[in-house]
Formats: structure tokens, sequence, C-alpha cells
């Protein structure tokens, strides 16, 4: 064993989903070991304990582990068990922790940013729970990290992960396991496989499912595949360490070739993405697009319906800036719904406590008790199983929850790599700006309240402040604006359009037109165009 003299860096505060650089900058000397042996630190006495590790495949990957094995044998834990290849899902690896009751894991992956040598890592820690660390662990790492000086590490030859395996570094043992086989067992405990299975059987359910060059390829294959007998349902199943070029992302800008699919004359019933470390998902029928937050919602309302479920749910919990389509749904089966911060962390304590069964957020991910992450196979597989049951097309579920509980029209805009200190500047001048705001009215519309978003833990009653701004408006609309957590290039400003639609009459019109009064509004009162130089949003999802 060697203790490495090193210095620390300033920069390795972790965002809404751990620590995210580039790949260059974790090859920085040192960069990743100080990280990982803060990790260790905030952990305290490793002696005895287990560590869970894996990662979504990208470029770096290979490396990082090896550093992060060495490294856990010098701090003494006495097994790791890390999937084959180094490969883990991030809902298979929040699984695994669980089940094997582990101290925590270790997972690595920037999600659904580029990869290869020019794009995104990212290494996360996941308690034992299974879920991302809260910010109270993650401040303690961060803490330890500004002022470490050595690292611990076990000079040894790299460890053969290409097989299932058990091996050894010294005291500690690293069993090398299946990546799939565990998850794949809990989905089909989950949801009624025979159901699905005899529905396409019969050729009344078919889909089409994107893995994006990512890291659910494996897990598609095996489930969609091999147990439920959807053959050619997988397009790019194959896992690359830059994702083909491409941005691991299911939303509709960067899944092009599944949208393409399902506007297609022989489009299949159900079209799914998911993203790099597949725990997002992006659920589509023909030709029709289902917004995130209303999957969420209608997962809500007919959870039920499924095996695992069918006791009914006992709460809801979702992301601030999430449309509150879901709101609807727990009003009516009256049970309460949770508005958090944005970051899955912020579920973990509420799944816990037994508070929610189902959670969501806008950015495609959704999920539920089963494990603590967002979990994109497990979407796809919900919508299948529901299918079967209703018999009905996606897009006339979507039609008919609308007609129950009212649209939520919705749209985010993102502007990306925008100048950090613009970003900053519009933030501050919107904050400063919120106490008059209220009773103003913009183009026809009156604005009900602003203020800034804090969160209060009902369980532990832990404070996350300044989590976004919030303007809501007469009769019922929403403008949300927050800085991203995950970029690793300038600054991502998110605004977030919400306007909700009662009369049936008005439902299923063109979202972005209905929505087009809002985002002038939002560009009113931040003064988004003049203050980042951008004409128009990078993204819209
Ligand atoms: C984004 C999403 C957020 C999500 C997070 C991690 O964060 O908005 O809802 O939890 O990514 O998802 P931000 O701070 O950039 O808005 V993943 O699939 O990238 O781990
Ligand atoms: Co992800």
């Amino acid at each position: 064993m060697k203790v490495i003299k090193t210095a620390a860096f300033q920069d390795q505060k972790p965002g809404t989903s751990g620590l995210r650089k580039k790949v260059t900058q974790f090859q920085i000397p040192h960069y990743l070991e100080n990280f990982v042996q803060s990790i260790f630190n905030a952990i305290g006495d490793c002696q005895g304990k287990l560590l869970v590790l894996g990662g979504d495949g990208r470029y770096y990957n290979k490396n990082a582990i090896q550093t992060i094995l060495k490294m856990a044998a010098a701090n003494k834990f006495s097994r790791v068990i890390v999937g084959q290849h180094g490969l883990f899902s991030t809902p298979a690896a929040s699984h695994i922790i669980r089940k094997n009751q582990a101290e925590g894991g270790i997972i690595l992956s920037a999600s659904h940013n580029p990869g290869g040598p020019n794009g995104d890592f990212g290494i996360k820690y996941n308690t034992s729970n299974g879920g991302p660390a809260p910010e109270i662990v993650t401040e303690a790492i961060y803490e330890i990290s500004q002022n470490i000086n050595e690292y611990c590490i076990v000079d040894t030859e790299n460890i053969d992960l290409s097989q299932i395996a058990t091996s050894k570094i010294g005291e500690m043992t690293i069993n090398v396991i299946d990546s799939v086989q565990d998850y794949a067992d809990l989905m089909q405990h989950i949801f009624d496989f025979s159901l699905i299975k005899s529905s396409v059987k019969s050729g009344a359910l078919n889909l089409c499912f994107d893995a994006m060059h990512a890291i659910t390829g494996p897990y598609a294959y095996e489930i969609f595949e091999n147990r439920l007998g959807m053959t050619n349902a997988v397009i790019n199943g194959i896992p690359l360490e830059d994702f083909g070029g491409g941005h691991p992302d299911p939303n509709l800008s960067h899944a092009e070739q599944l949208l393409q699919t399902m506007k297609s004359i022989n489009a299949p019933d159900l079209g799914a993405a998911s993203d790099g470390d597949g725990d997002r998902n992006m659920i589509l029928g023909r030709n029709f697009f289902v917004t995130p937050s209303d999957s969420l919602a209608i997962i809500a309302a007919n959870a039920h319906l499924m095996r695992e479920y069918r006791q009914g749910i006992c709460g809801i919990a979702r992301s601030m800036p999430t449309s509150r389509a879901a709101d609807k749904v727990a009003e009516r089966m009256g049970i309460e719904c949770f508005e958090t911060p944005t970051g899955w962390k912020f579920f973990g304590n509420l799944l816990d406590a037994n508070k929610i069964t189902i959670c969501g957020e806008e950015s495609f991910g959704t999920g539920s008790d089963h494990i603590r992450e967002k979990d994109g196979i497990w979407a796809v597989l919900f919508w299948l199983n529901l299918l079967a049951i209703k018999k009905q097309s996606v897009e006339d579920i979507v039609n008919q929850h609308w007609k129950t509980y009212g649209q939520h029209y919705y749209a985010r805009h993102d502007y990306e790599e925008i100048d950090i200190g613009k970003a900053k500047d519009l933030m501050q001048n919107l904050e400063e700006s919120l106490t008059g705001l209220p009773g103003k009215t913009f183009r026809g519309l009156e604005i009900k309240e602003a203020f800034n978003f804090s969160y209060t833990d009902p369980v532990d009653a832990s404070v996350a402040k300044n989590q976004g701004i919030v303007i809501t408006l007469k009769p019922d609309s929403r403008i949300i604006f927050r800085l991203s957590g995950t970029g690793t290039q300038g600054a991502t400003l998110r605004v977030y359009l919400e306007s909700y639609e009662p009369d049936q009459t008005k439902q299923g019109l063109n979202t972005h037109e209905v929505l087009v009064p809002l985002a002038a509004i939002a560009n009113d009162i931040a003064d988004i165009r003049q203050r980042t130089a951008r004409e128009k949003p990078s993204v819209i999802t």
C-alpha cells in the first residue's frame, strides 16, 4: 500500500447529481483519486465494509474503475461488488446496493452528458439506501476535498473484470457479477411479464427502444427481447465509450432515429429511449410525445393496476419545476403530493419514510420505491404493462387522462453554455425584482406570486435554499427559472413554462403555440435575450 501526497483541488463540489467534469479534468494527476479519497474519508472507517462499483461504460470508466478498486483495498473495504466489464446502469447499481446491504456505491457516469475523450465524466456516491448521497454527505465530501493532502492506493496489477469471478486485492474480495441479471429479475418481479409477453405474441403490442449506444443496451436486450420476446425491439443497443458521438439524452432533440420511426406508417405501439446511465426515459406513442410530467401523473394514476402497487400508492413527489399534473392525481386520490428541489437525492427520505411510492421529474425521470434512483427501463415496462392491460393506444390513454384531470401544457427552454457571469447576473437581477412583481400584468396575465423556492425536508428538517425562482400567474400558470447543476461548460439557464387547461375543448393543441405568451413573459421579466445574447433557446424539451 502506498500513501501518496497530493494537493487539494478547489472545484470538487458535487452538483445536482455528483461531480461532473470534462474527461480531461479527471485525467489531471490525482484529480479522481482526491475525490475518491474524500468519499472514503467521509464514510469514515471503511474497514469490513461492502462497496458497490460500476459505471455507464463511457470513456475513462475502465481506468477509473481500476483506480477505485485499488484505493478501496488500501482503505480496507472487505468487499467490492463490481459489474462485469465495470458496468452498471444507475438503477441497477441502486438495486445492488440495497439487495446486498452495502455501505454504499460509487457510480461512474455523467448521465446524459456526451462522452468520449473530449466529453464528460462523472462520479457519484450513493448511500446504503441505494440513493444519491443527501446534501449533508456531499457537502462533507466537498469540504474534505478542499483540504485533502494524501490518499491511499495499493500498487498492484489491474483486475480482470471481463469474467464473472471472485478475486482479491490483499484482504479485499472482489466479486465481479453479471450487470443485468439481478435488475432484470427485479423488473420481472414488479411487472406482469406473462401478460406483456402474451400481448406481444398475439401481435397486439410492440416496441421500439432506443438505447442511444449507452448503458441500457444489454439490459434492454435481456428484458425486452429475451424475456418478453419482442424481437428487434432494441435500436442502438451496443454501448459505446462515446455513445457513437451522440448525445445520450432521451428527448425530442436527441433521439432522432426513434422519432422518425414513431412517425412512420409502421410505427410500433410504444417508442422509448433512455440516457447515458439508464435512469431517464422518454415515452412516445405513434406520432405522439408524452411529456415526462404527464407520464409521472399517468403512472401514479394507474399504479394500482400493477401487481407491485396493487394496494395503492401512499404518496407522490415531484421536483418543483415538474408540472403539477401529478398534484391533480394526488388530490383526487386523497394522498399527499410533495414538491422537492431538483435532483433525485431529495426523494430518498420520503421514500425511506414510506411517505411516497411514486416520484418523478420533468427531466425524463420517473421511479418508485423499488429502488432509490429514477429508472428508465422501469418506466418503459410500466407503460408496456399498462398498454397490455388497457388495450388502448398511448395517445388515447393520455387524452383520457387530460379529460379527467385537465392538461398541463408544459415545456422547458434551455439556454446552454452561456457566460457564467451573465447567467448569475440574470438570476440576481430576477431575485431583486421579485417583490415588485405580484399584482403586475404582463401580456394580459396577472402575476400572483414571485419567490425563490426553498425546501424543508419533512423527514429530517434539513433545508435547501435557492432552488429556483418561481413566478405564478392567474388563472393557473407558472414560469420557473433556475441554473443547471449538471453542466460542465459555462452555465445553462433553464426556463420552465406551464399552463393548466381544464377545458376539454382547448386540450391537445400545439404545446409550443399555447406557451408562446408565457415564453414572451419569461423574457419580459428576466430579459433573457438581452442578457444571454441569445435569440432563442438551444434546446426545447
Ligand atoms: C438535471 C435535471 C434534473 C436531474 C439531473 C440529473 O439537473 O434537470 O432533474 O435530476 O439532471 O439527472 P440540472 O441541475 O442540470 O437541471 V441525470 O439522468 O443527468 O443523473
Ligand atoms: Co441519467
